[in-house]
């Protein structure tokens, strides 16, 4: 490891090294060892599911503002291609601990807060008929057998607090067992308990009683600075994890009035709820930045800012997905870089220059071995991580890695979800291998070109098979090194169970408060009627040579895809409909292996007086077209559809769907 010439590094004291382990990760029976006197404090601070383009970080987003996170960005270096080790929290915060891979420390589903305690993966050898992979089973616990970064700091003298959301398990496992000193509100859950602004439900933590309707984080980010003022005089390490901007989707209302009036009904980010969560989240940035300062330990305290996956696109806020992480593909729960590639900010001053930008490949499992190297503890010669020290790009050097991988052996139907899944980022590239789906009987690859096309629309794989060989290599290497327990060919698959034009396709959640439907592969169709498929908040019927649309309200839609791919141009969808529900309709189109997103979507106004009307509606798009979709209306209510064309302006017909009883 390098090690940093740091003016922040007062009083090092060479050759105290902790006694590491000989296993990968698993603590070593005594590692005392004080000698964090003079050395710097370290704030590490995480966003839950904040996405790419939730901070104005990178110019990606018009609605949300960011100040405080961008007032850190000031002072430190901001990673343009940081990544999560998972689309999802307990994976990705177990690798933050422990500096190792999910596919090491098994933790590869946010399952930690379910009753089963398991502490090793599972093979799974079968599956549903409709699945071709098994899915092996998750680890649900942080096993205190792993050594943590908070034991090793707490070891070696640091005071150690951990704030907000934890998700690694409830005690024995919880933050106090794992090498922190305090935990608030010692909360096990995924979220926060109910709600983010008082009345709470956390077991043992009340709001205070003197302040009306308070948020969760703006209490978090008090009780997080209070530590620092007890700490002041001695190495600390704060862990602030905060719990926005997680569902539950609510938030001041104050704000949201606020938002509500910025809101831009076309762009794809249209949440007052979301944007004034965010705006509570970074208001908490700040309140930790005001106390470093006020307390004059700014020059002497490292900050780390990440989120621990993408932004949520699954999720009906407001009567859209809750974010977009535009102009990336997907979100949390997914492979694609929307759900992995987030914000990160590193400030430690004497290393980082103020306001300077890497575009060095960093990742959860990194941060371990940065800091200790930051503050000059040696890990014993035997203690490995699957992560590196990043200390040469915070000096806006290049790293010596060439590789990072995430892996997802699981299948969380939201849109632009994967079968089991593996992916490796290489330079430019990025190769995603799912486990056993050529249904030929080998893997199946895509491959992307991340330097032209990061938004993940053109599988390259077929033109660059030297590059999917090459690094299906290290694929399998890396699961080889993590012992990693691997998804396996189904015994029980049948091909014909399997609809992969269905892959990738998923109804929003409502946000009633339910789990909401989950859909895998051919049961995620309620049916095919008349060409269509009913999705959302609806159901589908012929009668009288037309669809009958019956919804109960919220998101229904109807999709279809186009006998073949037709390019864009010119293209008009006309239909004539009846409505007796309420509000504006909208079509969406997208072209072959995209989602249907806002940004290729077109609103129109329905009349809802239960009269048939003519419905004429440009699609204006260049782009090859694969599939559409009708959004008729958000009211429930019935709706009555005929005579649907897909025409290109000239008159000439390329599709019509007739519908015959
Ligand atoms: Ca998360």
């Amino acid at each position: 490891m390098s090690r940093p010439s740091s003016r922040v590094l007062l009083c090092t004291v060479y050759g105290l090294c902790l006694l590491f382990p000989k296993t990968p990760g698993v603590r070593a029976a005594d590692t005392e060892a004080m000698v964090a006197d003079g050395r710097p404090n370290i704030v590490f601070i995480l966003a839950d599911d904040l996405g790419w383009s939730d901070t104005t970080l990178f110019g990606t987003t018009s609605l949300y503002e960011t100040p405080n996170i961008e007032r850190l960005a000031d002072r430190g270096m901001t990673f343009t291609r940081a990544y999560a080790s998972s689309p999802l929290c307990s994976p990705t915060r177990a690798s933050i601990l422990t500096g190792l891979s999910p596919a090491r420390h098994g933790i590869t589903s946010p399952s930690c807060h379910l009753p089963a305690v398991v502490l090793k993966a599972e093979q799974t050898t079968t599956g549903p008929a409709s699945r071709f992979s098994t899915i092996p089973k998750s680890v649900t616990r942080l096993d205190t057998a792993f050594l943590t970064l908070p034991q090793v700091l707490q070891r070696s003298g640091y005071a150690t607090g951990h704030f907000g959301k934890w998700h690694l398990g409830s005690e024995p496992y919880s933050p106090l067992e794992h090498g922190f000193d305090v935990d608030l509100p010692h909360h096990s859950g995924p979220g926060p308990a109910g709600s983010y602004v008082a009345p709470w439900k956390f077991r043992e933590f009340d709001p205070d009683p003197d302040v009306p309707n308070q948020h969760i984080e703006d209490r978090m980010a008090q009780e997080a600075v209070r530590f620092m003022e007890q700490n002041r005089d001695r190495p600390f390490f704060l862990n602030y994890w905060m719990f926005s901007v997680h569902a539950p989707f609510d938030a001041k209302q104050e704000l949201i009035r606020k938002w509500r009036r910025r809101i831009d009904p076309q762009s794809p980010q249209r949440s007052p709820t979301y944007a004034a969560m965010i705006e509570s989240m970074d208001d908490a940035v700040g309140t930790l930045l005001d106390a470093l300062d006020r307390l004059g330990l700014s020059e002497n305290t490292i900050v780390v800012f990440a989120s621990d996956n993408g932004g949520n696109m699954y999720n009906l806020v407001d009567g859209g997905t809750a974010t977009s992480n535009a102009p990336l593909r997907g979100g949390k729960a997914n492979l694609f870089e929307g759900g992995i590639r987030g914000p990160a900010v590193v400030v430690c001053p004497g290393v980082t220059s103020p306001g300077s930008a890497s575009d060095e490949l960093i990742q959860s499992v990194d941060f371990f071995p940065t800091l200790l190297d930051l503050i000059e503890l040696q890990p014993g010669p035997s203690h490995e991580f699957d992560g590196i020290s990043i200390v040469p790009a915070l000096r806006g050097e290049l790293l010596d890695r060439q590789e990072i991988f995430t892996y997802f052996p699981h299948q969380t139907e939201v849109p632009d979800w994967l079968p089991p899944a593996v992916s490796v980022h290489s330079g430019k590239w990025k190769l995603i291998r799912v486990f056993h789906g050529d249904l030929s009987g080998g893997h199946r690859y895509m491959l992307y070109d991340l330097s032209t096309d990061i938004g993940e629309k053109h599988d390259v794989s077929r033109q660059h098979m030297d590059v999917v060989l090459r690094l299906d290599q290290q694929i399998e290497q890396h699961l080889e090194n993590t012992n990693a327990v691997r998804p396996l060919p189904n015994p029980n698959f049948r091909p014909e169970e399997y609809d992969r034009s269905l892959e990738g396709q998923a109804e929003l959640k409502g946000t009633g408060g339910g789990k909401g439907r989950q859909r895998n592969g051919r049961t995620a169709s309620r049916g095919v009627t008349g060409g269509w498929m009913a999705g959302g908040t609806c159901q589908l019927s012929l009668q009288q040579n037309a669809l009958q649309v019956l919804s109960t309200g919220g998101d229904p839609h109807l999709s279809t895809e186009l006998q073949m791919p037709v390019q864009g141009g010119g293209l008009t969808l006309r239909f004539v409909m009846s409505s007796n529900a309420k509000g504006r309709g909208r079509l969406y189109f997208r072209g072959p292996s995209e989602p249907f997103a806002l940004d290729r979507s077109i609103e129109f106004d329905v009349r809802h007086d239960g009269t048939e009307r003519s419905y004429v509606i440009p699609l204006g798009t260049e782009q090859q077209v694969q599939s559409i979709r009708i959004d008729p209306a958000a009211g429930a209510g019935n709706m009555r559809i005929h005579s649907i064309t897909l025409q290109r302006a000239a008159g000439e017909h390329l599709q019509k769907w007739a519908f015959p009883e």
